[in-house]
């Protein structure tokens, strides 16, 4: 098998940095060494890391190829998204399967599988999304546990009519994740309330997408992650998490669960870290639709932001995910010209998140350690891949990201590629960059270009959740 060496980095794990030289051969790492320890190692291929940073790759645990979505589907197939990913140093992603209505667990399970099968560049897993909490919906997440590598699943309490579970589906499936060691993922806004206020607003003339913000109010996020805790505990101290968190009051419940020592996680996205509602939500006319997602991007006038930084800085906040959810402005945000509620739900992130996260290290918000922990060490913890993924140490994959601190770069659209026609970090600057990325010991990006291939990536079945009190 091939030999790597990389040569002359700082290596990144979450326990902090240190001048070493990476070993892989094969698709694992084999060695670490002191820097001159290596001279007498022979390698077909030496990469030069010298004043670069060597940190594992990139997992996004929450990412949505293809979705359909709003009358449409999400515009990134498992292979442009796979590739957009790489591009931006991240070596995992965790897509979900999707059950709605009258439909079957396991067959929507592997109808993923399919349109996955030997497209993804990188490696690949699933948790499965549940929009019908049936008896045999039960019966089938004990078997996703044990026998598929599915060990996550998410409900909607937002959505009514879509993907949304009450409050006697949840219970019924966190009691059942009790049983077999799962965790349930939470999208927690109160979508019942929300629609009453979304009907009004549209009522009153308020069609346009600043208006998806304002009726997505934070203190409905707040309620409804407060609703999916006790639920939680009700069920015996389950473990939650609680995807895309964006407002204060939702991380003020986590904190306080978090305290008295709850089996409760958090994650962030960097839209939530960075842009607004006024800003981006409420540019003129119809432009605002490319930022319509939920939860909302929220006010300025809060302090949303600064509340997130410092949940990341304490680990209420654990993990950095995108909820990538791309769609095109034309045509696919258009259908919700005259009407935000037919604004498909979702924006691009999956290229950018390391680089984005890296800058708030860059701006002092974040410790090295903690990009390399909220960007892929926790993901791999929280979703079983640890130790396979998730940090460089002998015997683990080599998915390895040389970056570079001394590169500066622009977003644009012109240069990303994710399947999209426009860039929702148009003009945001990056004080770093991705240098090399490696992908179980194969160099998919070097020099500038693409060297990986759809099918490399391999499914990833994963084990529970490695928090657990
Ligand atoms: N939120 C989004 O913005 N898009 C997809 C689904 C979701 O929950
Ligand atoms: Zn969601
Ligand atoms: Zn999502």
């Amino acid at each position: 098998m091939a030999r790597t060496l990389i040569t002359g980095g700082t290596l990144v794990n979450p326990t902090g940095g240190i001048a070493a030289d990476v070993l892989i051969d094969g698709e694992t790492i084999a060695a670490i060494y002191a820097p001159g320890a290596a001279t007498d190692v022979t390698a077909e291929t030496v990469i030069d890391a010298a004043a670069k940073y060597v940190v594992p790759g990139g997992i996004d645990p929450h990412v949505h190829m293809n979705l359909p979505f709003g009358g449409t589907f999400s515009s990134d197939t498992f292979e442009t998204g796979s590739v957009g990913a790489a591009w931006g140093g991240t070596t995992t992603i965790i897509d979900f399967g999707l059950q709605r209505p009258g439909e079957i667990v396991q067959d929507r399970l592997a109808a993923r599988h399919d349109e996955a099968a030997g497209t993804c560049a990188i490696d690949f897993a699933f948790h499965m999304i549940l929009g019908d909490v049936t008896e045999e919906a039960l019966k089938a997440m004990d078997e996703l546990v044990t026998h598929e590598g599915v060990t996550s699943f998410k409900l909607f309490m937002a959505y009514p009519g879509v993907f949304y579970s009450d409050d006697a589906q949840i219970l019924r499936a966190m009691q059942s994740a009790s049983n077999n060691g799962a965790t349930i993922m939470m999208h927690a806004e109160n979508g019942i309330a929300i629609d009453v206020l979304a009907q009004q607003a549209v009522e009153r003339g308020d069609t346009d997408p600043v208006f998806h913000g304002i009726v997505r109010r934070s203190a409905l996020e707040g309620e409804a992650t407060n609703r999916a805790i006790v639920l939680a505990d009700v069920a015996g101290n389950v473990p939650l998490y609680v995807v895309h968190l964006s407002a204060s009051e939702a991380l003020a419940h986590v904190a306080q669960a978090r305290d008295v020592g709850r089996n409760v996680f958090a994650e962030t996205c960097p839209q939530y870290l960075y842009l607004t509602l006024e800003d981006q939500l409420g540019a003129p006319g119809f432009e605002g639709a490319k930022w319509v997602c939920s939860p909302p991007l929220r006010t300025k006038h809060e302090h949303h932001h600064a509340d997130l930084w410092n949940g990341l800085r304490t680990n209420d906040l654990a993990v950095v995910s995108t909820d990538h959810c791309p769609f095109c402005f034309k045509e696919q945000k258009e259908l919700g010209v005259g009407d935000f509620r037919a604004i498909p739900n979702g924006m691009a992130g999956v290229e950018h998140r390391m680089d984005l996260i890296y800058q708030g290290v860059v701006d002092g918000k974040l410790t090295l350690e903690r990009w390399v922990e909220t960007c892929s060490t926790t993901p791999a913890r929280m979703f079983g891949l640890y130790p396979r993924k998730g940090i460089i140490a002998p015997g683990s994959d080599a998915d390895i990201v040389v970056y570079d601190p001394a590169r500066t770069h622009t977003i644009t659209h012109e240069t990303a590629h994710m399947n999209v026609d426009h860039s929702s970090w148009e003009g945001f600057t990056i004080n770093g960059g991705v240098d090399v990325v490696l992908s179980r010991g194969s160099v998919v990006i070097q020099g500038g270009a693409f060297h990986g291939r759809p099918g490399h990536g391999k499914f990833l079945a994963r084990d529970t959740n490695g928090y657990l009190s």
